[in-house]
Parts: C-alpha cells; structure tokens; sequence
C-alpha cells in the first residue's frame, strides 16, 4: 500500500468536520487508492467530543483510514499535512460586529498559518472554510510567507452548486447539465454568481432561460442568501452540502477541472479583473491537477461590473478591519 496521506481538518469536532471525516475517510477525498491519516484540530473544550468522533471512525472500520489523529495543538495537527482544511472558526455571537469577528479570527489564522508553514509538507494546499473564509484564508496566508501563492484556496463552491441547483431548477434541466458557472468575490451576500457565462446542455445560460428579470434579480438574490434560507429551516448552517463542497474543490484542484468546464475558487488575486492583488478572491479556476489558473479572457457586462466592484470593496474593507494584525 501507498505511504498514507497527512489531511487536517480543523473544527472538526463541527457539524461541517463530522461530515466530512467520514467521506475523507471512505476515500472520498483523495481517491480509492490512496491511504490516509486524519489530524483532527479543535479547541480543548471539544477535545471530548472530537474523542467521540475518532471513536466513530474506528468503528467505521474504514481500510483507507491508517490512523487518527486527535488534537488542539495546532502543530501537532500540521505535522507533515498535504491538505489543511480549515474548517475551524470562531462563529459569530450575539452583539458581536464583523469587525469582532474578523479580529476574533485573525487570532487563530495567524498561529494556524505560521503552523503550516512550519510543520507541512512542501506540496501543502489550504482550503479555508472558516468564515469569513476569503478573509481567514488571507490572514492565514500572510502568517505563511513560505507557502507560494498557489496553494491558497477559500471555498466558494457551494455557491456554485447553489447556483447550479437553482438555474437547473428554472431550465428544467437536470443540473448535470449546467457547467460553468462562476462565483466572483467574497463567499458573502456581495457574491457574484454569474450566470451569464454559465453554460445548459452547452448554451449560453441567458438563451435556455429567458426570463431576465430573474436572472439578473431573484437567482443572484437566491445564491447569495442559500445560507441563511438554510439556517432559518435547519436552525443549524449548512453541513452535509458544505462538506460535499469541500470533497469537490479538492477533488478539483487535484484530479483536475475538465477541459470545458471550470470550478470557484477563492485564491490569492495576482491583479486579475483588477482585483487589488493580495485578496482573496473568487473566480472560475482551471486546474490540471497540478496548478490552478484563473480563466482569462470574460468580458463583463456593465451591470456584473457594479455587482464586482461592490464584492471587491466588501474584501477591501475586510483586509483593513484586520490589517493591523497582518504581519508587516
Ligand atoms: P460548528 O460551530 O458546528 O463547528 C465549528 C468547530 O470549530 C467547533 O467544533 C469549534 O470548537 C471549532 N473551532 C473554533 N475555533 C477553533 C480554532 N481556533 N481551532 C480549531 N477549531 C476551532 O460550525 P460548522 O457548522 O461546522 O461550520 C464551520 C465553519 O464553516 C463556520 O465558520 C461556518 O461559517 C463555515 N462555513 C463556510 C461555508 C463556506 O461555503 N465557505 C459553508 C459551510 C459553513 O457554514
């Protein structure tokens, strides 16, 4: 058998880890034919219910899983990783402004990325999930100056297949059908999901779906509030679909994107769209399994532009609420 994989995830002890450890562990992650060891993060008032979960995957007899890992020491969790899955985050409180939270966050992404940036394996890649994850993802990734660029994720693609379902919904089209579609921005209510460059059965989304008032309205209003419409039902954020997006990106970023086709990604802007560079941002993402490119070459038009701007200012402002704790 093949030398096991080192995957962290963080939070794990949460609704979205659970669900995740299970498919990671049934090689959902990584594939049939690789073996894994699982390091499982949280904070130490969850160590006894992390205990359960690792006692869960024993009992899930998983033959892919070689051993468990379970820990609130944050370079023991990084030790030799190749995926950190950054789960983990503090959730927002009563009375507490996003500029709390984001300063509430910058305290863990700061030691969990200079943990990585210590204690991974050279070929790292970080998909951040804590929220605000574009934001998490560029704390972390200032406090990991060694880490290249390039293995930096955020997890936008769950509002892609939130926009997937809808656009499915309205065309009548099973939702294998629908590629291409692209979330541009901040994983917020300022998301772009761009449906006018997504593709149904190989055509232009506005062609199938004339109705414009709602393309350009109540889908982009849908995408952008799936979340809360999910916590107002659940009472509980999305979980299962959360973690399912996670096995996706992964699976994206290192089996590959089809030719045709793209994923969302957040990654660290290099200037593309105009985007300041620095930002996390998120844009339709090509890999090859081995690197990932932002697709170039979409013309936007003047309305989409707007909707851009405003997703890009959201991540300007989250970047200074927490800059003064960004390493210099
Ligand atoms: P839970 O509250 O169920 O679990 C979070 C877990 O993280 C807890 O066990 C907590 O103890 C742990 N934690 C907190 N601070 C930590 C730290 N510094 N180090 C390690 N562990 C820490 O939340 P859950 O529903 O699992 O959601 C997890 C995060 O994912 C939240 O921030 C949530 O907002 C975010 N989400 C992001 C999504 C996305 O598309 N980007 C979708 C799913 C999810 O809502």
């Amino acid at each position: 058998m093949a030398q096991p994989t080192q995957v962290t995830i963080t939070g794990a002890a949460g609704q979205v880890g659970y669900a995740l450890a299970f498919r990671a562990a049934a090689g959902e992650l990584l594939g049939p034919e690789t073996p894994i060891v699982l390091r499982l993060l949280d904070i130490e008032p969850a160590m006894p219910a992390l205990h359960g979960v690792a006692m869960e995957l024993a009992d899930g007899a998983f033959p892919l899983l070689t051993d468990v890992v379970v820990t609130s020491d944050v370079d023991q969790a990084f030790d030799g990783t190749s995926w950190a899955l950054l789960v983990g985050a503090t959730p927002r409180q009563q009375g507490m402004e996003r500029g709390d939270l984001l300063a509430a966050n910058a305290t863990n992404f700061g030691p969990q990325g200079r943990a990585i940036a210590a204690r991974a394996a050279a070929d790292v890649r970080v998909l951040v999930v804590g929220n605000p994850c574009n934001t998490n993802c560029l704390i972390a990734r200032a406090h990991a100056p060694e880490v290249p660029d390039e293995r930096w994720f955020a997890l936008t693609r769950l509002d892609e297949n939130r926009a997937k379902a809808a656009l499915a919904t309205k065309a009548g089209a099973p939702v294998s059908a629908v590629t291409n579609m692209a979330i541009w921005g901040n994983h917020s209510a300022t998301q772009y999901p761009d449906a006018a460059h997504a593709l149904i059965d190989g055509r232009p989304v506005p062609e199938v779906i004339t109705d414009e008032a709602w393309l350009q309205g109540e889908f982009i209003t849908e995408v952008q509030s799936r979340g809360a419409a999910i916590i107002a039902a659940r009472k509980l954020s999305s979980a299962g679909s959360a973690a399912h997006a996670i096995i996706e990106s992964v699976r994206s970023i290192h089996l590959g994107t089809p030719a045709h086709d793209w994923t969302s990604l957040g990654v660290v802007s290099q200037g593309e769209y105009n985007v300041p560079e620095g930002l996390v941002f998120s844009y339709p993402v090509r890999s090859d399994g081995e690197t990932c490119t932002v697709v170039s070459g979409i013309d936007h038009a003047e309305t989409a532009t707007r909707l851009l701007d405003a997703t890009t200012i959201e991540l300007l402002q989250e970047r200074s609420a927490v800059q003064h704790l960004l390493p210099r």
